[in-house]
């Protein structure tokens, strides 16, 4: 396979299957009854504590060859964390240190990244961290920020999109003192239900065909296809994370439902809503009620207005016009207890100051302000706390593209020439619609170190491989980057 395969199609899938050394059998549904004959129970990732010692949570993740039944009756080879694909869900609460461990026992390096999670360029997982095979990785850092659904995944140079692909993606669960509702489900497995949303093309052969296609024409849930979750509750709360490499979603359940958290934790309110879109690396969390006797389907629908694109013809080959039913969801039976009222008030939403500093970011093929990524090349340094101003444009009218941005948060301050569908919250990745610009209030973790380098990117993942990311330096007032240079393997 060829080093710098701008594969198109692709698409992680998430999901889980596999006990995690260390963590909690992989929990399944009971049987289905009736209806879809080749739905499969939903898998639920292993819910993965570590070993909790005083304040101080270790894990230990081995990123690993296997294979796995991805589709019914066929055996794929897939990569995975401490199982044959995907990762075990890892569960850290505000206020502790984490110790993690990642053993590489894949045939190349990689490096993982923790996705949403502020914290010392050391432990981020840029690409110059990449470590070899029959290496480990021990990163250390403090959670210091709100509950959120984050996520994690590999972010080798050039190779981001293949190695999620291939499965190394896992769901992490950040929790805090503040983060009990009324009436919100907190049950993982049982009523807080992660579903991790990927897409792939198969080889004739059952593989994962690692050079076809812009976007994966089989839709997986929690790593399989055609999945049937059995509520046991009237009400569920959905932990969705889109993450596939390219193909953007716009979630349906054919009733509405309420979005209660985005990428970096809960909104003010709960918000009701008829669909929310969600780019690649996006997390929703949303409440569903459930009536027994009315099953619902989460469905991936066209996207409204084609995303922005210009045309049918260019919106579908981002995938923009198809619609998949995802993941069938059955109703609870008569006697399931009803549910209490929801929480009308979650997380207060106070904006920081702006500290008056702004930047320009525009996006155009796979570059960056005309820049493709140089892992050698500092872009800017920020040499301050607090939050700054980015205004991040989409030059291309016919192409998807969106932003993320490593140890941070950010507020959608306002769109400009196109529509986001919901910019309510705080987010660290985001669509930014051709031709529009989203001008972001960005909260940066203060962790100066002008050695290594954060990343900012398009999380269409083969757009990020292909060059359109840059990085920054977090240092003291006055301090100047010094990067070391990165040690870049693989080549
Ligand atoms: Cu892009």
């Amino acid at each position: 396979m060829s080093r710098r395969t701008f594969f198109k199609g692709s698409v992680l899938a998430v999901a889980a299957a596999a006990a995690a050394s260390g963590a909690t059998a992989c929990s399944t549904q009971p049987e289905p009854r009736g209806a879809d004959a080749e739905a499969r129970p939903l898998p639920i990732p292993p819910l993965y504590e570590g070993e909790l010692d005083g304040n101080t949570r270790r894990f230990e993740l081995t990123a690993q060859e296997g294979e796995f039944e991805i589709v019914p009756g066929t055996m794929t080879k897939t990569w995975g964390f401490n199982g044959p694909w995907l990762g075990p869900t890892l569960y850290m609460r505000r206020g502790e240190q984490i110790d993690m461990t990642v053993h590489n026992e894949l045939p190349e390096a990689t490096v993982v990244h923790w996705h949403g999670l502020h914290l010392p360029a050391t432990a981020d997982g840029g690409p110059a961290l990449m470590f070899d095979p029959g290496e480990s990785w021990s990163p250390s850092w403090t959670v210091d920020q709100a509950a959120a659904t984050c996520w994690y995944h590999p972010h080798p140079h050039e190779k981001s999109a293949l190695h999620a692909y291939r499965g190394l993606a896992g769901g992490i669960v950040l929790d805090d003192d503040d983060s009990v509702f009324p009436g919100l489900p907190n049950d993982y497995g049982v009523d807080d239900i992660p579903v991790i949303i990927g897409d792939a093309n198969f080889t004739e052969d059952g593989q994962l065909d690692e050079e076809s296609g812009w976007v994966g024409d089989t839709p997986l849930i929690n790593g399989i296809t055609k999945p049937r979750f059995e509520a046991t509750t009237r009400r569920v709360r959905l932990r969705v994370l889109n993450g596939a490499v390219l193909r953007f979603r716009y979630l349906t359940l054919g009733a509405p439902f309420h979005v209660v958290a985005t990428d970096q934790g809960f909104l003010e309110s709960p918000v009701e809503v008829d669909g929310v879109l969600l780019s690649p690396g996006e997390r929703v969390e949303i409440v569903v009620d459930l009536e027994p006797g009315k099953d619902l389907t989460l469905r991936d629908d066209k996207l409204p207005n084609w995303g922005g694109l210009p045309d049918k013809d260019t919106a579908e080959t981002f995938g923009a016009t198809d619609v998949f039913d995802l993941l069938e969801i059955v109703a609870p039976a008569e006697d399931a207890p009803a549910s209490p009222a929801l929480a009308d008030k979650l997380v207060p939403f106070e904006l920081p100051q702006p500290t008056g500093v702004e930047r320009e970011f525009r996006m155009k093929n796979m570059e960056i302000n005309g820049k493709s990524m140089d892992m050698t090349r500092v872009d800017f340094a920020v040499d301050h706390k607090g939050p700054e101003i980015w205004h991040v444009t989409n030059e291309n009218d016919d192409m998807l593209h969106n932003f993320h941005v490593h140890n941070a948060r950010f507020a959608v301050q306002g769109v400009e020439n196109g529509e986001v569908e919901f910019t309510a919250g705080w987010h660290d990745t985001i669509e930014v619609p051709p031709l529009a610009t989203v001008t972001l209030l960005v909260d940066i973790g203060y962790y100066p170190d002008p050695t290594l380098a954060y990343m900012y990117h398009c999380h269409m993942l083969n757009h990020e491989d292909s060059g359109m990311m840059g990085q920054f330096v977090v240092v003291e007032p006055g301090q100047e980057p010094n990067l070391k240079l990165p040690n870049i393997h693989g080549e």
